[in-house]
């Protein structure tokens, strides 16, 4: 079975997510078969690309396959990391990504939607940013998507409680596009991704590359990003880490000592 599924017609390429039995979680082989995608629409010219789930979901997606995290002082989110690489991958393809949400969304799954140039979702869709409650130290791009996409209030109570938040609040504050319901939800997207797929794909490349140029234009001495590395450490190197991921992996709440 594909853990995809895409098509391209009239320079709309769509992603299905299709991985249900591991409720789409982000793992290599899914973000690499996204990735390829994303590659083959480039190649073909595509003029916008949705990213959604199978209609129905009830998990949009997991996040990060945690069985991937790795234990023993290993950078849980370095460059290489499947996540990391996926979120440049969306952000890098020159036209715009539009995600299409039903279901709920988890953790690094996220930063993805978060990621996507234009979000729509159904009024029952959730949206959880959930390193805290795995014990994760979440990496300075990874912040950066939740600031550039959500108010600091919004994005620190997100990722400070990990609880679901509705679409309704997160269209509310700007963060989602457009809550359709269900029913109407594929024809109202597809409707937005035709009037970009008529606009000029120049323009709107360009735009969306100095777009992010711009978004992610902090300048941080060597010396602070050093600090933010070094901090980040001492998280994945400490017993509540790997209580998180092995509390996760037993099916149990993780009890957490600050240590
Ligand atoms: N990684 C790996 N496997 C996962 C997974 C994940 N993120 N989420 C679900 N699975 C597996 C799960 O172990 C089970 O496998 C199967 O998918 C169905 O899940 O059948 P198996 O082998 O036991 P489950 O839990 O039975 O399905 P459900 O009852 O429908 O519940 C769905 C949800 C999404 C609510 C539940 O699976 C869940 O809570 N998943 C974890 C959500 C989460 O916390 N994700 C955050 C991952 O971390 C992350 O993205 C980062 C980097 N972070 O937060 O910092």
């Amino acid at each position: 079975m594909s853990l995809i599924l895409a098509e391209i017609s009239d320079g709309i390429g769509t992603i299905t997510l299709n991985h249900d039995i591991k409720r789409n979680a982000l793992s290599e082989q899914l973000v690499h078969a996204i990735a390829a995608t994303l590659a083959d629409f480039r190649e073909a010219g595509a003029r916008v690309a949705i990213l959604r789930a199978q209609p129905g979901a009830k998990v949009w997606s997991a996040g990060h396959d945690v069985a991937e995290l790795p234990l023993g002082g290993l950078d849980p989110l370095g460059w290489q990391d499947p996540l990391r690489m996926l979120i440049r991958e969306v952000e890098a393809f020159p036209a715009p990504v539009i995600a299409l949400i039903e279901g709920s969304v988890w953790g690094g799954a996220c930063e993805l939607v978060f990621a996507c140039d234009m979000i729509v979702a159904t009024p029952e869709a959730t949206f959880a940013a959930t390193p805290a409650k795995l014990g994760v130290p979440y990496n300075a791009t990874g912040l950066l998507t939740f600031l550039n996409a959500a108010p600091p209030h919004i994005a620190k109570e997100l990722l400070f409680t990990s609880r679901p938040m509705t679409a309704a609040r997160l269209e509310r504050q700007g963060i989602i596009n457009h809550v359709v319901p269900l029913a109407e939800i594929s024809e109202f997207t597809h409707d937005m991704a035709q009037t970009i797929a008529h606009n000029s794909p120049l323009a709107i490349g360009v735009m969306k590359e100095q777009l992010r140029i711009l978004a992610a234009a902090h300048a941080l001495s060597p010396a602070d990003f050093e600090r933010i590395q070094g901090l980040r450490r001492v998280v994945y190197n400490s017993r509540d880490y790997a209580e998180g991921i092995n509390a996760f992996k037993e099916k149990r709440k993780p009890v957490y000592l600050g240590e």
